[in-house]
């Protein structure tokens, strides 16, 4: 039995120095070790042997079995040594992972598709982008659009008021602008007439938040003066929108609507989309959607902006981007919009 110990021992120490893999080394660990392995069977052997006998046999067996599993250990470094080596010479080429080959495109935000459809369709008229400031005086906000302090109209719009006195400005004169329409003085000032603007981008109000309200939202409004313009053209430029938007369809109609600074002032309804007239739960059964705001630029409003009410005449007009894309894309709640929800965002 001593000899048949040896003997494997002898063997398998050649074998494991010869191997030159991994896949070899664990050939050999199951031939040894593993069930039905030479070394594994010998054990059952040891029955037959004399107590004497077993004193020597067994510590030997522990012996070898243990020198050969340390063996084959240190073989797979040595393997493994040399496979690290080798690899450092080599050139990898790098190819994707699957989240890489996979990433997500990204696209542009429903209203953003809104407003620059809206841009696009105007600029084609030749109106051009006037920027005007988020946080604003009361003046260009109210005051010189016909809305001093104290008039009821304020009403109209919850505004958000910034501390101003820290900035050393009289309380309640500093804002963050209600509407675009802050920017209509400011365009009649430095461009002077003839002129078409268009003035969008955020406004905010200390709304009463619901599925149409927002404290943040999107404005777009234009600005048109020249001589002899009129509410014909307010008509069609209302219509020329809802078109380009909507559908080809989608008529326009004005009603009137109080904006102290637009006199007449209308409210600018579109056809309801969905019941094209017929009137529906969406418009309350009138068949008919208020969309924007406008009306001609009231004499005093021109006259704040420098221009003589007697040579000129000019429209304003106002829409809420958030509102039409939740109609162009049936968005029922305006929230979603900026709730950075992906799911909702990925569907437009
Ligand atoms: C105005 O703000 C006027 N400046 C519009 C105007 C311009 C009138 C030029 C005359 C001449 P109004 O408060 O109605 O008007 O708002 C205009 C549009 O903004 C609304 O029709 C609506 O689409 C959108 N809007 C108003 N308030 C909110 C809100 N809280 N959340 C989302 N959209 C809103």
């Amino acid at each position: 039995m001593e000899d048949k110990i040896k003997n494997i021992q002898q063997d398998y120490k050649e074998k494991i120095d010869q191997a030159k893999s991994l896949k070899e080394l664990d050939g050999i660990f199951l031939e040894l070790f593993g069930k039905n392995g030479k070394l594994d069977q010998l054990p059952k052997e040891f029955k037959n042997l004399s107590p004497d006998k077993l004193r020597v046999v067994s510590p030997l067996f522990n012996q070898i079995k243990q020198e050969l599993e340390k063996a084959i250990q240190r073989k797979r470094e040595e393997v493994k040594e040399e496979i690290y080596k080798s690899l450092e010479n080599e050139k990898f080429v790098r190819q994707p992972g699957r989240l890489q080959a996979k990433k997500r495109q990204g696209h542009l935000h429903p209203t953003t598709q809104l407003l620059n459809e809206t841009i696009e369709l105007f600029s084609k008229l030749g109106f051009e982008r006037f920027d005007a400031p988020h946080i604003d005086t009361d003046e260009y906000n109210f005051e010189l659009l016909n809305i001093p302090e104290g008039h009821p109209a304020r009403d109209l719009w919850d505004t958000l008021y910034i501390d101003s006195e820290k900035y050393g400005i009289q309380p309640g004169k500093l804002l963050l602008r209600t509407h675009t329409s802050n920017g209509q003085i400011r365009a009649m000032r430095q461009l002077k007439p003839p002129m078409r603007v268009m003035i969008f981008d955020r406004c905010f109000r200390y709304e009463n938040l619901d599925a149409r309200h927002e404290h943040t939202l999107e404005q777009f409004e234009i600005v048109y003066i020249d001589k002899g313009v009129s509410m014909a053209n307010l008509q069609y430029l209302s219509e020329y929108f809802f078109q380009g938007i909507l559908g080809k369809d989608i008529k326009a109609r004005l009603r009137p609507k109080y904006y102290p600074f637009v006199e007449p002032g209308a409210g600018v309804d579109g056809l309801c989309i969905f019941c094209k007239g017929k009137g529906c739960n969406v418009c309350g059964g009138t068949g008919w959607l208020e969309l924007a705001g406008a009306g001609m630029i009231h004499p005093q409003v021109l006259k704040n902006g420098g221009i003589d009410p007697n040579e000129y005449s000019g429209i304003a007009w106002g829409v809420g981007p958030e509102r039409m894309a939740m109609l162009k894309y049936g968005v029922e709640d305006i929230r979603l919009f900026k709730s950075g929800d992906l799911k909702f965002l990925e569907k437009y």
